[in-house]
C-alpha cells in the first residue's frame, strides 16, 4: 500500500451514463484533494462528459500548490460496439435510446471484462472503485487481488433496502401492488409500479440481485451521502448488514466555483444557462427542489 514515496493509486470505473459518471468524477476530485493518485477509466464516446470537469479539477489542484496533490488522469477503454452490432460511438445509456439499443448496450458492458482486466493489470493500482453495474469486476478483483470498492451514486438506504426489495418483488403475487419493506429502521410502503425496471423485466431483477451479491463480496461501498442524513442506516449497514461503508457525500459540493458547477457534464439541457438562471431567480428562496431521476428513466409529462 501507500508509502511516502508511492502515493495510494486508485482506478475509478464509472458506469457509462452521466448520472453515474459525474458523481464518480467528484469522488476522484475528493480523493485527489487527499493526496490520492486517481485514474478514471472510461470510453472515448463518453470521456467528453467529464473532460472539462477533470481539467478544472486539475487546475484547482495545481493552484493549491500542495506537493501531495497529483493531477487526475483519464485512461480510455474500448467499447465493443462492432462486436455487439451497434453503430460505432453508441456507448451511453440514455432515455432517447430504443429498447433494442439499450439491451445491446448492456450486453456490451459484459464484454468490457477482459479489456478492463488488462488495463487494471497495466495500471496496477492499490484498489479500484467500480460501479455496481459492473458486477463482473468483482471477479476481476478476485483474479488480480486488487480490492474492489463499489460506488453507485445512491444513498445508504438504497443499499440497505435493495436485497429485501428484490426478494419481495420475486415472490409478490401478480395481482398485488402494495408492499411494506421489512427489517429496516423505518417502515416504507412501496408499490410494485415504482420499480420501473422490475415490473415486466425479470431479467433486470436478476441482474440487480447479481450486482448485489458481487457487491457483498467487495471490500466495501463508497456512498454519496453523509452521517446526519441517514445515521440509522449507517448503524444498520454496520451492525445488521455487516459491511463497510464510507460516506463521502454529497460529492457534488466539492465543486466550489460557479463555473465548475455549471459546466459539469457539458451542455445537457435544451435551454441555455441564462434562461435557467432567469427562471430560478424568479422563484422565492427555498421554494425550488431539484430531483434527478437518472439517465435511463423514461418519464412523461402527465
Ligand atoms: C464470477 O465468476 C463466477 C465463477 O467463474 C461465475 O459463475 C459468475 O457468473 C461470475 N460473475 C459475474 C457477475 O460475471
Ligand atoms: C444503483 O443505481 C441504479 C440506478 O442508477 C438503481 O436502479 C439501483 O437501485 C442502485 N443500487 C443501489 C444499491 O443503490
Ligand atoms: C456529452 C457527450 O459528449 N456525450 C457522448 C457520450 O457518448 C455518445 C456516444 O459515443 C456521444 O454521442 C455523446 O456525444
Ligand atoms: C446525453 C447524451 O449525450 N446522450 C447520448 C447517448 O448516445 C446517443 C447515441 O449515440 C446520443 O444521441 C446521445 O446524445
Amino acid at each position: 500500500m501507500a508509502t511516502q514515496s508511492s502515493p495510494l493509486h486508485i482506478v475509478l470505473f464509472p458506469f457509462l451514463a452521466h448520472g453515474h459518471l459525474l458523481p464518480m468524477a467528484d469522488v476522484a476530485r475528493i480523493f485527489a484533494l487527499h493526496g490520492v493518485k486517481c485514474t478514471i477509466l472510461t470510453t472515448r464516446g463518453n470521456v467528453t462528459y467529464i473532460e472539462t470537469t477533470i481539467e478544472q479539477t486539475n487546475e484547482y489542484l495545481k493552484s493549491k500548490n500542495e506537493p501531495s496533490h497529483m493531477p487526475i488522469s483519464i485512461s480510455l477503454i474500448h467499447f465493443p460496439s462492432a462486436e455487439i452490432g451497434l453503430p460505432e460511438g453508441i456507448e451511453n445509456a440514455s432515455a432517447s435510446s430504443s429498447r433494442e439499443i439499450q439491451q445491446k448496450f448492456f450486453q456490451g458492458l459484459f464484454l468490457l471484462e477482459k479489456p478492463f482486466e488488462q488495463k487494471l493489470k497495466e495500471i496496477n493500482p492499490d484498489a479500484f472503485v467500480s460501479d455496481t453495474f459492473f458486477a463482473w469486476s468483482a471477479n476481476v478483483s478476485a483474479r488480480t487481488s486488487i480490492p474492489r470498492l463499489v460506488f453507485n451514486g445512491t444513498g445508504l438506504l438504497a443499499h440497505c433496502g435493495q436485497d429485501v426489495v428484490c426478494e419481495i418483488l420475486e415472490s409478490l403475487p401478480d395481482d398485488v401492488d402494495k408492499f411494506v419493506i421489512p427489517g429496516l429502521p423505518h417502515q416504507f410502503e412501496m408499490h410494485r409500479s415504482q420499480h420501473l425496471f422490475t415490473l415486466k423485466n425479470k431479467h433486470i431483477l436478476s441482474a440487480i440481485k447479481r450486482n448485489s451479491e458481487m457487491d457483498a463480496r467487495s471490500y466495501g461501498v463508497i456512498v454519496n451521502s453523509f452521517l446526519d442524513l441517514e445515521a440509522d442506516y449507517v448503524v444498520h449497514w454496520r451492525d445488521v448488514v455487516r459491511r463497510k461503508a464510507w460516506l463521502v457525500g454529497p460529492v457534488a459540493l466539492c465543486n466550489e466555483k460557479g463555473i465548475e458547477k455549471s459546466s459539469r457534464g457539458g451542455a445537457t439541457t435544451s435551454i441555455g444557462i441564462e434562461e435557467l438562471l432567469h427562471w430560478l431567480d424568479s422563484k422565492h428562496t427555498g421554494t425550488v427542489v431539484y430531483i434527478c431521476f437518472g439517465s435511463i428513466a423514461n418519464l412523461n409529462t402527465s
